[in-house]
């Protein structure tokens, strides 16, 4: 079984307009102790998908291969193999999880998004490593997000599977402490380490000792 770590940052593309912005911010996360990312980039585009990703990959190479520190891709499993990355993450909408096993190997962490019991019972049964579950609270990061799962829902997931849960979802320096509580193993993260992302995830460190 694999160990997520507390703090799950997720670099989303959409918050910066250059790829030298997003690479500063995932380089402060690092300073600050993140030992894995998540790169995210809805807008569709493979090229400056793979573009960003090379760059976060370049930049990991310099510091700790993993298991010190590990970039999972969001959603692409094509270009999380090119760009070398540790991990593939895929929602309700992606390549099905055994589809994506396929691609990236035993080897690379897949994770698996669930908004409900019925999907983290049947991603549960899959080979994935690892479960999200969300969102937790109202949230402004996703497009059309799934109803809110509340604590309630986080105490639900985890009564449903022992693989390692991850909690998404409005979750913050406040409120973090509480999910864990409910059962998360680690907490998945967008807009409250965009501002100060070196002092937030500090922050986010000490609330989830
Ligand atoms: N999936 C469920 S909620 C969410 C995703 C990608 C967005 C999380 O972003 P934030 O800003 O931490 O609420
Ligand atoms: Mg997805």
């Amino acid at each position: 079984m694999i160990s997520v770590p507390r703090l799950y940052p997720i670099v989303d593309a959409a918050f910066f307009s250059t790829t030298e912005d997003l690479a500063a911010f995932a380089e402060e996360l690092v300073v600050a102790g993140c030992t894995l990312l998540q790169y995210r980039n809805k807008s569709g585009n493979a090229r400056m998908m793979l573009e960003q990703a090379r760059e976060l990959k370049r930049q990991s190479r310099a510091r700790a291969p993993a298991p010190l520190f590990r970039l999972i891709m969001n959603d692409r499993a094509d270009l999380g193999l090119v760009a070398e990355f540790d991990g593939v993450h895929v929602g309700q909408d992606d390549l099905s999880p055994e589809s994506v096993r396929g691609i990236i190997g035993s080897a690379r962490w897949l994770g698996v998004s669930t908004h409900n019991p019925e999907q983290l019972r049947e991603a549960d049964r899959t080979s994935a490593d690892y479960l999200a579950i969300g969102p937790v609270f109202s949230t402004s990061s996703k497009d059309r997000p799934d109803p809110v799962v509340s604590l309630e829902g986080v105490r639900r997931a985890r009564r449903l599977t022992q693989k390692p849960l991850v909690a998404i979802g409005g979750i913050t320096r406040g409120n973090a402490a509480s999910v864990i509580e409910a059962g998360a193993d680690s907490v998945a993260v967008i807009s409250d380490l965009l501002r100060d992302p070196r002092k937030s995830a500090e922050e986010f460190f000490r609330v989830l000792r």
